[in-house]
């Protein structure tokens, strides 16, 4: 007896461009509708775009991409690669054309260079360029070379016909680690090396969701995403790690780890004077967690402060221990009680006494250093207010 298969012709006939993307990506059509949700969630994309995303994937030309590797760990392409949900990079192979990347093409040497040459004829004004690495500047450049080139060459052969160039991690995105003190191949950003502004996806690695996001929109718009005066696509780089992270509450309540293993840090409570650098980096990591392995996957929700790897001045220059800079915190409009008389419960008149002091501090240096003393200062007026009622009595 013949037995019906799910992609008869009929079938086909009524498929809508989920099914066509899952059926190509041997995924199922609820994943793919996820992942397209969650790119669309990412790009901070209105409810229902995820159906936009499925059909430019489905319908849209895959953009020839060249891939260069320079001065970097190659840890960009593995967190693409390695993520724990075996679809992201199913889909991101499946956006991208990549027809030349240096660790994962089969083909090596003449035949290597033969195929990125081949691509940037073709694909000519059209293909994107994404480098991942800072770029040796020094002596000429000679501390990075591939097949006879430096790479400042190579970056600005390529780029010359690029409709758009990515610079992908935080080596290319402003020099990363290899560019740290006392910088000795002179480890440049890629758009140093190249006089203009591009787009930059900076982290150690980055999140391949930023990446794919970035690809996503390009392919869905024609357009790269709008970034910053950094080149850091805004609805990835907008906010402050410390504005969306799982532990500012216990921030506003002044509840800190001390040391590692105490109970504060055991506790989750807020890793500022561990050396957190959230409040002085900008990404989106507790928003969409990291290397797509599930809630909490990030360097804060597993308990190690932020070292602020997206940011250049901050990450792999600011020592781990050292206090981070409060940027641009709109502090909270009241605090709760944090020390209390036994017996007593915190009152509405003294949590809005309170507010008004926090309201009144700016900045937030300011507002920590309150915050630590704000129980105590609660106590006091609130003393004073009890004395000033009894003298009203008497
Ligand atoms: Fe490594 Fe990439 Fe860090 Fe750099 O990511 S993870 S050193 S940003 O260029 O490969
Ligand atoms: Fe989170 Fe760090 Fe900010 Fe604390 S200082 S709330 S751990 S980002
Ligand atoms: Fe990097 Fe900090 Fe995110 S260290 S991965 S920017 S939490």
């Amino acid at each position: 007896m013949m037995q019906a298969t799910f992609f008869d012709e009929t079938t086909r006939v009524s498929e809508t461009a989920a099914d066509v993307v899952a059926r190509r990506l041997k995924i199922s059509r609820r994943e793919f509708l996820e992942l397209c949700a969650a790119t669309a969630g990412t790009l901070g994309l209105p409810m229902g775009a995820e159906a936009a995303i499925a059909e430019a994937v489905e319908k849209a030309k895959r953009p020839s991409v060249i891939w260069l590797h320079f001065q970097e760990c190659t840890g960009c392409s593995e967190s693409l690669l390695r993520a724990e949900h075996p679809t992201l990079e199913k889909l991101i192979l499946d956006v991208i054309s990549l027809d030349y990347h240096e660790t994962l093409m089969a083909a090596a040497g003449h035949q290597a260079e033969k195929a990125r040459k081949d691509a940037m004829v073709a694909n000519k004004g059209k293909y994107i360029l994404v480098i991942e690495g800072a770029i040796p500047a020094k002596d000429k450049g000679i501390y990075c070379k591939i097949g006879g080139q430096t790479a400042i060459e190579l970056a600005k052969e390529c780029a010359a016909d690029a409709a758009a160039v990515i610079a992908i991690g935080s080596c290319a995105s402003w020099g990363g680690m290899p560019s740290t003190d006392p910088n000795p191949t002179g480890a440049s950003s890629v758009a140093e090396i190249l006089g203009k502004p591009v787009v930059t996806i900076p982290g150690c690695p980055p999140n391949p969701y930023n990446f794919l996001a970035t690809a996503v929109h390009f392919l869905t718009f024609g357009k790269l995403p709008a970034t910053d005066k950094l080149g850091r696509p805004l609805f990835a780089y907008g906010r402050l790690v410390h504005e969306n992270c799982e532990r500012r509450a216990h921030f506003d309540a002044g509840r800190f780890a001390m040391e590692f293993g105490d109970e504060g840090h055991r506790k989750g409570y807020c890793l500022y004077k561990l050396g957190c650098k959230g409040p002085e980096t900008y990404a989106n990591c507790p928003t969409i967690g990291f290397g797509d392995a599930g809630e909490g996957n990030w360097p804060v929700g597993c308990g190690h402060p932020c070292i602020g790897c997206t940011e250049k001045g901050v990450g792999f220059a600011k020592p781990i221990h050292a206090m981070a800079k409060m940027l641009n915190v709109v502090p909270p409009t009241q605090y709760p009680r944090i020390v209390e008389d036994q017996g007593k419960g915190a009152t509405f008149a003294a949590a809005a006494a309170l507010a008004a002091i926090a309201g009144a501090a700016a900045g937030g240096g300011a507002m920590l250093a309150r915050n630590l003393g704000l129980s105590h200062k609660a106590e006091e007026l609130e003393k004073a207010q009890d004395a000033g009622k009894k003298n009203a009595q008497v």
